[in-house]
C-alpha cells in the first residue's frame, strides 16, 4: 500500500514533468524546424572545448578511440541530449555499421579555435593513406558537419568510406523517424536488411582477425539502410530526442548496426564523394531542446539502507542551471502503514565536481530501525531500510548466483533453468608463438613450457571461472579471486550454503544445499585450476583464451564456444569422430614468464592451502608444496632489474604478497624474515599501495610490527583526508576508460584491515562509505551496482547474457566511467559499454569480503 504511494506518487511526478515538456515542446514545435526562439542561447564552443548549450553539449573527439579495445562507442563526433549520450562515433568510417575490431581513425590533429568557434580533427587511416578533415561549426541551435579530403578518396575505398554518427538504440526504441516526409518505426529488434557480399570486397579488421565466421561459405555480410533520403527527423514526436539532420551533399542512409553485432547502434550515414577534392560530405544537424531545461536531479543514497549506526549521507547530483533546495526530508513508512516526516535536515551546498553542482543531506542522526524514504522538493526516492541485518544478506547474489554462473568446465543449473553446460571441455592447447590477441594477451619468440606452439597442455579442463562477460581464464584474476576467496574465508568463516557443487559429475545447482560452505566450495573451484597450471607448466598462465575473434565474442550458452572435442588434423572441418573434431577450435594459453604473475599465483596457492585445510587435504597439500616449489624456482631465476619510482616496486609488491601468504600457511622463519626485508622499502616507496598488505599481516606479526607500522598509517589517512575533498562521495573515483568500482572496494577494504589495527586512526565510515557507492551514493545515477542487491539495482549488464539485456545477480559492474572532460556515465538502458557495466570475478570476490567486514564491524 505504501509502495503504491510512492510509486503514484513518483508517476504523478513523471506525468507532470512530461505535460511541462510536451506542453514546451508544443510551444516550440513549428519552431523547431523554422523559426527559432529567441530566448534560447545558440551553441556555441565552451572553455573545455565542447560545444554547449541548454540541454544540448556536443564533443568532437574529446575522447578517442581505443588502440587496446578499438571502438568503445566513446569516441568522435557524440552528442549529450538532455542530459543522455545519445550519439557518438561521428567520423569518417569505412564500413556501414563498423564493428569494435573494425579500423578506427587515428587522431593526427584536432584544433579548437575559440576565434571562429569550430574544432577541426584531421583523421588517418595509416592502412590506406587516407586523411580526411571533419570540420564542425555551429550553426544556430544546431552545428554542420563537413568532411574535406585534400586527395580523393582511395579508389579501394570508394562506396566505402563514410561520414557515420551513431545513435544508441535504446533511446530510440519506440519511437518513430520520417526520411524525407516517409514515416517509420525504429526496429525494437534487428530485422534487416542484410546483404550477403564477395569476401574480397570486405575490409581487413584487426590485426587480419575476423568478427565473422564463414562456415565454408564465401560471403560476409554488410548492413543495408533501413531508409534513405535528404533529411531525416529523428523521433518528431520526443521533445527530449527529436533531431533533424540534413545532408547537404549526398544521400543519409539510416541502418541498424545490431544486424551485425549485437552491441550496434543505428547508424546515420554519408557515403563521401568520390574522385573529388574539397567537401565530401556535409550535414547540418538540428536537435530540438527544451526550453530552459533543467536535469533532475539525482538523490544518491543507499538502495540496501543504512546501518542504524553508520553515517547516513545522501548526496544530490544538481544540473549546473539548478539551485540546492534549502531542506530535504526523511520520510518514516510506519508499521501501521501510514507515513510521517521523521526529519528535515538541511541540504549543504558542496560545490562543482565535474559538471554537475552537488549538495549532500546528512540524516545520520536517524537511528531508529524502519523503512523511509527521501523526499526532496517533489521528488521521492525509492523506500530503504535501517536496520541492523542491512549488510547480512547483500553479498549472498554474489556467492549464490554469480560465481556458480560463472563456473567454467560445469553445468549449471538453477530450478528449472540452465545457465549453461559443461563448457571448454577441449581445453587447451599452447599458443602460437608472435601473436597478438584481441583480448590483449600476446606471445614473444619462446612459449616459457616445454610445449610446442597448437600442442596440447593437459589437465586444465577443470575448475576456474569465466573471467568476465567474456569466456576466457584470465590468471591474474583467478590468483587475486583465490586469495580474496580464502581471506573471506579465514577472517569470516561464512558458513553459508544455497549451493550443490558436484566436481565429480561437473554439476553445480544454485539454491540446493549440499552440507558445504559455498565460499569453500568457489575457493576449491579456483584452486583446482590455478593448481593445474603450476602441474603442468609450473607458473600461473597469463590466459586460456579462444584464438579465433569470431568465436571469443561468443554471446550465450559458454558450453557452445568451442565443441568440446579436443581437435584432430586428421579430420576435416566441421568432422567429428567420437570425441574429436576436425575444427581447431581447442582455447589457446598464454604463457608468457613474468615474476609479477608467478608471484599472484604462489600467493593465492598458498592462500588456498590454508582455508582448504579439512575440506579437500589432498589438494591444500598440493596447493602448499606447488607454491613452494614455484617459489623456489622463481627466486632462483636472475633478478629482475631493480625497481624505478613510485610505481617501479610493482614486481617486488607482488613478491611480498606472495611472502605474506607462505608466511602465514607455513610460519617459517626464512618467509618471515623475507617478508621484513621486502615491507618497509615497499611502504617508503609507495605507502598507498602497500599498506593494505601490510595491515593485513599485522595478526601474523608482533606489536613491534604494529608499532612500527604505524606511522605509515597515519601518513596515509592524512593522504585520505585530501582525497575526501576530490569530489562528494568521499571516495576515490577514478577516470581511466574502465570504471573504477574495484578501486573503491579495495581502498574500503584497506581501510577495514586498518580500522582493525589503528580503529583511532580510522573510522568505520571509512569502510561503509565503500559499500554507500556501490549501493546508489555515486554519480549520474542512483541505481545500485550490484545486480539484485538493493531496492533499484542494475537491470541490465555486461554478462555473458547481455544480449538478452538481463543481469546476473549478485555481478557488480564497473560503474561510473568519466569522459572526457566531464561527464559521469553509467548507461541503465543498453548494457554493451564493458568499461561501464562488465562484471569481472575478482571484484565479486572482494565485495563479498567488504559486505563481510561491513557487518563485523558494525556489529562491535
Ligand atoms: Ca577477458
Ligand atoms: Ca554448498
Ligand atoms: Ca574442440
Amino acid at each position: 500500500m505504501i509502495r503504491l504511494d510512492v510509486q503514484l506518487e513518483e508517476a504523478m511526478l513523471r506525468t507532470t514533468r512530461a505535460l511541462i515538456a510536451l506542453s514546451a515542446a508544443l510551444a516550440a514545435a513549428p519552431a523547431a524546424a523554422q523559426v527559432r526562439p529567441a530566448a534560447e542561447k545558440p551553441l556555441a564552443l565552451n572553455e573545455k572545448q565542447y560545444f554547449s548549450r541548454r540541454g544540448l553539449d556536443v564533443l568532437v573527439f574529446t575522447n578517442e578511440y581505443n588502440g587496446m579495445f578499438f571502438d568503445e562507442k566513446t569516441a568522435g563526433v557524440e552528442m549529450i541530449h538532455h542530459g543522455v549520450r545519445t550519439a557518438t562515433g561521428g567520423a569518417v568510417r569505412l564500413s556501414p555499421t563498423p564493428e569494435q575490431w573494425d579500423q578506427i581513425p587515428k587522431v593526427v590533429e584536432r584544433k579548437a579555435d575559440a576565434k571562429t568557434g569550430t574544432i577541426e580533427v584531421t583523421l588517418r587511416y595509416e592502412a590506406f593513406a587516407f586523411d580526411s578533415r571533419l570540420v564542425v561549426t555551429p550553426d544556430g541551435q544546431g552545428f554542420r558537419v563537413a568532411v574535406l579530403v585534400d586527395k580523393p578518396v582511395p579508389a579501394e575505398l570508394e562506396g566505402r568510406a563514410g561520414f557515420n554518427l551513431e545513435f544508441r538504440p535504446s533511446q530510440y526504441w519506440e519511437h518513430t523517424y520520417l526520411v524525407d516526409g516517409r514515416p517509420g518505426v525504429f526496429p525494437r529488434y534487428p530485422n534487416g536488411p542484410v546483404a550477403s557480399l564477395p569476401p574480397e570486397k570486405k575490409i581487413r579488421q584487426f590485426e587480419g582477425h575476423s568478427t565473422f565466421d564463414l562456415h565454408g561459405h564465401r560471403g560476409y555480410v554488410d548492413a543495408e539502410p533501413i531508409a534513405s533520403g535528404k533529411t531525416l527527423l529523428m523521433a518528431p514526436e520526443d521533445p527530449e530526442r527529436f533531431v533533424t539532420i540534413r545532408s547537404l551533399a549526398g544521400e543519409l542512409q539510416l541502418l541498424d548496426g545490431r544486424n551485425l553485432a549485437q552491441n550496434g547502434w543505428y547508424v546515420v550515414r554519408s557515403l563521401l564523394a568520390a574522385k573529388t577534392t574539397g567537401k565530401v560530405a556535409e550535414w547540418s544537424v538540428e536537435p530540438h531542446t527544451i526550453p530552459g531545461w533543467t536535469r533532475t536531479p539525482v538523490i544518491g543514497f543507499s538502495q540496501v539502507g543504512y546501518h542504524p549506526s553508520q553515517p547516513k549521507r545522501a548526496v544530490i547530483e544538481l544540473d549546473a542551471n539548478d539551485k540546492a533546495l534549502p531542506t530535504a526530508s526523511l520520510v518514516e513508512i510506519r508499521t501501521d502503514g501510514t507515513q510521517a516526516e521523521k526529519a528535515k535536515v538541511p541540504v549543504q551546498p558542496w560545490g562543482r565536481y565535474l559538471r554537475y553542482d552537488y549538495a549532500v543531506a546528512d540524516f545520520s542522526a536517524v537511528t531508529d530501525s524502519g523503512l523511509y524514504f527521501l523526499r526532496y522538493g517533489q521528488q521521492s526516492t525509492p523506500a530503504f531500510p535501517i536496520a541492523k541485518d542491512v549488510y547480512e544478506r547483500v553479498w549472498h547474489p554474489t556467492l549464490d548466483v554469480f560465481f556458480p554462473v560463472q563456473m567454467d568446465h560445469m553445468f549449471v543449473n538453477e530450478a528449472y533453468r540452465v545457465w549453461h553446460g559443461a563448457a571448454h571441455m577441449d581445453d587447451a592447447v599452447q599458443a602460437p608463438l608472435h601473436e597478438q590477441h584481441f583480448d590483449g594477451y600476446r606471445t614473444g619468440d619462446v612459449t616459457n613450457t616445454p610445449f610446442e606452439p597448437g600442442e596440447r597442455i593437459p589437465g586444465l579442463a577443470v575448475g576456474g571461472w569465466f573471467d568476465a562477460g567474456d569466456f576466457d581464464i584470465q590468471g591474474g584474476s583467478h590468483a587475486s579471486t583465490v586469495s580474496t576467496l580464502a581471506a573471506t574465508w579465514e577472517t569470516f568463516r561464512p558458513a553459508h550454503d544455497q549451493t550443490l557443487v558436484d566436481q565429480k559429475l561437473r554439476f553445480a545447482d544454485i539454491h540446493r544445499p549440499d552440507g558445504q560452505p559455498d565460499v569453500l566450495q568457489q575457493l576449491e573451484h579456483g584452486a583446482l585450476q590455478v593448481a593445474a597450471q603450476y602441474r603442468s607448466i609450473g607458473r600461473l598462465v597469463r590466459g586460456i583464451v579462444d584464438g579465433e575473434l569470431h568465436r571469443y565474442h561468443h554471446l550465450g550458452d559458454g558450453s557452445t564456444q568451442t565443441d568440446n572435442r579436443i581437435y584432430d588434423p586428421s579430420l576435416a572441418p566441421w568432422q567429428v569422430e567420437g570425441d574429436r573434431s576436425g575444427t581447431p577450435d581447442d582455447r589457446w594459453v598464454y604463457t608468457d614468464a613474468t615474476p609479477f604473475s608467478n608471484y599472484m599465483g604462489i600467493g593465492a596457492l598458498a592462500a588456498a592451502s590454508r582455508s582448504l585445510r579439512g575440506y579437500n587435504d589432498a589438494l591444500a597439500e598440493e596447493c602448499l608444496a606447488l607454491a613452494r616449489k614455484a617459489y623456489a624456482e622463481e627466486k632462483a631465476r636472475p633478478a629482475a632489474p631493480a625497481p624505478q619510482g613510485a610505481f617501479g616496486g610493482f614486481g617486488q609488491a607482488a613478491e611480498l604478497t606472495a611472502v605474506m601468504q607462505l608466511m602465514a600457511a607455513t610460519k617459517e622463519k626464512a618467509f618471515a624474515d623475507r617478508f621484513d626485508e621486502l615491507v618497509w622499502p615497499a611502504l617508503d616507496r609507495n605507502a598507498a599501495m602497500t599498506i593494505g598488505l601490510a595491515a593485513r599481516a599485522i595478526p601474523e606479526k608482533d606489536a613491534a610490527y604494529a608499532a612500527k607500522l604505524r606511522p605509515y598509517a597515519e601518513k596515509y589517512r592524512a593522504e585520505i583526508d585530501s582525497l575526501l575533498k576530490q569530489n562528494p562521495y568521499g571516495v576515490p573515483i577514478g577516470t581511466r576508460g574502465w570504471a573504477g568500482n574495484s578501486q573503491v572496494v579495495s581502498w574500503a577494504t584497506t581501510n577495514y584491515f586498518l580500522n582493525k589495527a589503528y580503529p583511532d586512526l580510522f573510522g568505520r565510515d571509512l569502510v561503509t562509505r565503500g559499500l554507500d557507492y556501490l549501493f546508489g551514493t555515486h554519480p549520474a545515477h542512483n541505481l545500485s551496482f550490484v545486480s539484485a542487491v538493493g531496492n533499484r539495482p542494475k537491470r541490465l549488464a555486461y554478462g555473458n547474457n547481455r544480449a538478452d539485456f538481463s543481469f546476473i545477480a549478485g555481478g557488480i559492474v564497473p560503474g561510473v566511467l568519466v569522459l572526457k572532460p566531464d561527464y559521469p556515465e553509467n548507461m541503465d538502458d543498453w548494457p554493451f559499454l564493458w568499461g561501464e557495466n562488465e562484471y569481472v570475478i575478482d571484484l565479486g570476490a572482494s565485495y563479498i569480503f567488504l559486505a563481510n567486514a561491513a557487518q563485523e564491524i558494525l556489529a562491535r
